[in-house]
């Protein structure tokens, strides 16, 4: 169903901040498959970049057999490929973590997918040659800015290990939803990583560099590290794919329903494999049923539509769980992994309905 050029709703970004701009996507109000780049979510360290001649330059080098600076024309007269992904932050539902977790409080809508097309990073690196050194491939971007935590300024930058920056469907895009990039988004080029939280698909890119040590950032060693602890740091481990994970999207948390029949409807996307199932309980989890799973394309990353026509004839107050299930055997438990900086929450999906 996509509600949002229903006279019913003109739905709007739902804003955390605006300088640095952080806005969610209205995801309860919007179409099933690519999400309109107007309500595409925003998440951003810093202000907007200020970008010249300069920007329209991407320099590769380092470990490499010849460094080399691709012209954005140039990469955008090269073989092109296109791919469907979720985009997600990290951070998205850190709202719901209990213990409360310190940073942007996103609910549901840091979450997207767009139709995003651009040249294969490994395609670069071919004309390039890679080192046997070469251990990461390290992105910088255009954007700086002070930190909290830390003195000194810092452009946005994150590093990917050779293997994912070799996959094909690691891209340098200058499409989102067949126009040019826009400049919240990353124009003139960004990286997008299929299947990594939204963190790794670094925005404005000013350079890149393979390097052969382990980058160590802020934003690659301070955030984005899943720290299980809240006064210690043991157990650290990087913040990577995309774990499995729904919502439902109708009806809405703390409705009031009659009694008819109602379509439950919702997402479920996750970064390794695919989805195979969409369960709701009625019953706090003791049962499961089946939703049906559609409008998902074969080549995609993008996520699954699921929908469930619920009967109720009792009135009264009923609790609704979804959870789904992947293909690498990975399921959606009832607790989420609690994490000191509120990263990757995916515990089974809960609303309450009054049926009246
Ligand atoms: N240069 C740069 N790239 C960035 C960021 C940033 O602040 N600066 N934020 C990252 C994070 S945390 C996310 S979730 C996504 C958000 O992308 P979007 O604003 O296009 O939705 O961009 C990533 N790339
Ligand atoms: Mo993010």
């Amino acid at each position: 169903m996509d509600l949002s050029n229903s006279y019913l709703n003109k739905p709007n970004l739902k804003t955390l901040s605006l300088d640095t701009e952080n806005q969610e996507t209205p995801i309860h109000f919007i179409t099933d498959g690519i999400t309109p780049t107007k309500y595409f979510y925003r998440r951003n360290h810093f202000s907007y970049p200020n970008l010249n001649q300069q920007s329209l330059l991407l320099p590769v080098y380092g470990e490499v057999n010849t460094p080399l600076t691709f012209p954005y024309c140039y990469l955008r007269s090269m073989p092109g490929r296109s791919i469907v992904s979720v985009l997600e932050c990290s951070g998205n539902k850190r709202a719901y973590f209990n213990p409360k977790t310190y940073g942007d409080q996103w609910q549901d809508g840091a979450i997207s997918q767009g139709i995003w097309k651009g040249v294969s990073l490994s395609n670069l690196l071919n004309l390039t040659g890679i080192k046997n050194t070469a251990k990461e491939v390290l992105f910088i971007g255009q954007d700086q800015g002070t930190r909290t935590d830390l003195d000194g300024i810092f452009n946005y930058a994150k590093s990917l290990p050779i293997e994912k920056a070799l996959h094909e469907d690691t891209i340098i895009a200058y499409e989102l939803n067949k126009s040019i990039i826009p400049y919240e988004h990353g124009f003139p080029l960004r990286l997008v990583v299929p299947e990594w939280y939204g963190m790794a698909s670094v925005k404005w890119l000013k350079e890149i560099q393979v390097i052969d040590y382990k980058f160590e950032g802020p934003f690659q060693t301070i955030d984005y590290v899943y720290y299980p602890n809240k006064y210690n740091d043991k157990g650290a481990v990087p913040v990577t794919t995309i774990k499995i994970n729904s919502i439902i999207k109708q009806p809405l948390n703390y409705s009031l329903l009659d009694t008819k029949t109602h379509e439950i409807f919702g997402i479920a996307w996750t970064g390794s494999g695919t989805i195979t199932d969409v369960e709701l309980s009625f019953d706090n989890g003791s049962t499961w049923k089946k939703t049906n799973l559609y409008g998902k394309s074969s080549q995609s990353y993008g996520w699954s539509n699921w929908r469930y026509l619920w009967e109720v004839k009792d009135k009264g107050e009923y609790t609704i769980m979804c959870r789904a299930k992947g293909s690498a055997g990975n399921i959606q438990s009832l607790e989420a992994i609690w994490n000191r900086k509120g990263y990757g929450y995916n515990a089974v999906y809960t609303i309450h309905v009054k049926v009246e």
